[in-house]
């Protein structure tokens, strides 16, 4: 058969929002043209992540029912335990409510100033922290992760050229740690192959740098190292996440992505004495040890969400399911990211509007004008997310502007993504109509998240 059905049936569901064109230019308006300004139900399918939006499977709802809601050595808690040290193989495990709790404990022990963070990529909160705690983050990407209109299978590489190179320049001594995403969410959802993550290791371990994988995706990594790397193809998924963490002194989750939860994180560490620091910062800033900032009945959900997130059924349909919207939009001409990553399609919003200017936020100009045209709700991943002005006031752009449509994990269906596939079409037809924004106002850190803007 060759039609990819979703390998679950419903059995509740929850209404979604209907507006009118109308209605959502008002919206928007109100919003400041910020889709972290909308509310939910003004919006009729919502692609602004797949973090913290999974749909819980049956299993996952009897756990949250049996969680044990004990402050200290809770039962849950030793679910969710053994479910992550199954996996990581590490020693420490340290709850916390999402991934930038354990990113804040982290770079609160690793970072200050003087301090340099290397990775393939940071995401915006990863990056948020370091530079918050005075240090700087510095990308690594493998040149072909910055193209998007070229096909590779592993374009959230790191470059262990550049990396080796940066080492060299900035002094083993002022990089405590070193960071790998999986997959690599600024780049598009793209993979890390196992033999760039060994090899990562191996030039970390040349200089004494231990190396922590942010592993929020790292079931959908596994999965394309499956399909894609020979010497895979016979392993499991578990075994090839089991693997991927063998080459880590440490990680950081958003359990919000394949802990397949709403919410939920870890730092994960293998080191006693780093390990002992970051304990005192969760009891002082998010909780005690064995629950972090989650409910007891969160942990229940995450352990079960462990389990569910390496059955290769639901991984064949949810990178399928991505898959078959960026097939949809390729076939129509509509310019994205290729090949689809794991959890979402990214428009190339530099081909799309090429007649916005970085500066003028042409990511977000599309964005608008998709929301307007359907509904659906997307974020921007360009010069809003990771731009900033020079010591100049020159805005500096980062290579590539994106729109990530983030498919939500078992949340929406076939017809659901041929909605946005119509949506994003008829978008990229009113193209020429886009028009460049400027911000009105913005903070220091992250301002993606509260900027507010307006059309020039
Ligand atoms: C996303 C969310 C979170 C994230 C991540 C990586 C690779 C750490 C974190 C932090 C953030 C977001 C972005 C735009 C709109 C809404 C939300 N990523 N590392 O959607 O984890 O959020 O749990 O603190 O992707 O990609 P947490």
């Amino acid at each position: 058969m060759k039609t990819l059905i979703e390998p679950f049936k419903i059995k509740s569901i929850e209404e979604i929002p209907i507006t009118t064109r109308e209605q959502r230019e008002r919206y928007l308006a109100n919003a400041f043209y910020n889709p972290f300004f909308l509310r939910s139900e003004y919006v009729t399918i919502d692609l602004l992540t797949d973090s913290g939006t999974t749909a819980l499977s049956s299993k996952q709802w009897a756990g949250l029912m049996d969680g044990d809601e004990a402050y200290a050595g809770s039962r849950s808690y030793y679910k969710f335990e053994d479910a992550v040290k199954e996996i990581t193989g590490l020693k420490h495990i340290i709850p916390t409510h999402q991934g930038r709790a354990a990113e804040k404990i982290l770079f609160t022990i690793a970072a200050k100033p003087g301090i340099v963070i290397p990775s393939n990529s940071h995401f915006d909160t990863t990056r948020g922290n370091i530079e918050y705690a005075g240090a700087e983050a510095i990308d690594n990407l493998v040149d072909v992760g910055s193209k998007p209109e070229v096909e590779a299978p592993f374009k959230g590489n790191m470059d262990l050229e550049k990396l080796r190179k940066l080492i060299l320049e900035k002094g083993r001594e002022n990089i405590p740690l070193c960071m790998l995403t999986v997959t690599n969410n600024t780049s598009g959802g793209q993979p890390v192959s196992m033999q760039n993550i060994r090899e990562t290791k191996a030039l970390c371990k040349e200089f004494g740098i231990p190396l922590f994988l942010d592993a929020c995706r790292f079931a959908e990594n596994a999965y394309f190292i499956k399909k894609r790397e020979p010497g895979y193809e016979n392993k499991s998924i578990k075994e090839i996440a089991q693997e991927m963490f063998s080459y880590c002194d440490g990680a950081t989750m958003s359990a919000k992505k394949d802990g397949l939860s709403n919410t939920g994180g870890f730092l994960a560490l293998n080191d006693d004495a780093m390990a002992e620091q970051a304990k005192v910062l969760l009891i002082i800033t998010e909780g005690f040890l064995t629950y972090g900032g989650m409910t007891r009945r969160d942990l229940e959900a995450l352990a079960q969400g462990f389990e569910e997130v390496l059955n290769e059924n639901y991984l064949e349909y949810r990178i399928g399911q991505v898959k078959y919207l960026g097939d949809k939009l390729l076939e129509a001409g509509v310019p994205i990211l290729q090949p689809t990553g794991g959890h979402a399609v990214y428009l190339d919003a530099k081909r799309f509007a090429p007649h916005i200017a970085p500066e003028n936020f042409p990511g977000q100009s599309v964005l608008c004008e998709l929301y307007l045209i359907s509904g659906v709700r997307a974020v921007e991943i360009g010069s809003l997310m990771f731009g900033k002005a020079d010591t100049n006031g020159n805005s500096q752009s980062p290579e590539m502007e994106l729109v990530r449509l983030a498919i939500p994990r078992r949340v929406y269906t076939k017809s659901h993504i041929d909605y946005i596939a119509e949506a994003c079409i008829e978008t990229y037809n009113n193209r020429e109509k886009l028009r460049g924004m400027e911000i009105t106002h913005e903070v220091e850190y992250l301002r993606h998240f509260t900027a507010k803007l307006k059309f020039i």
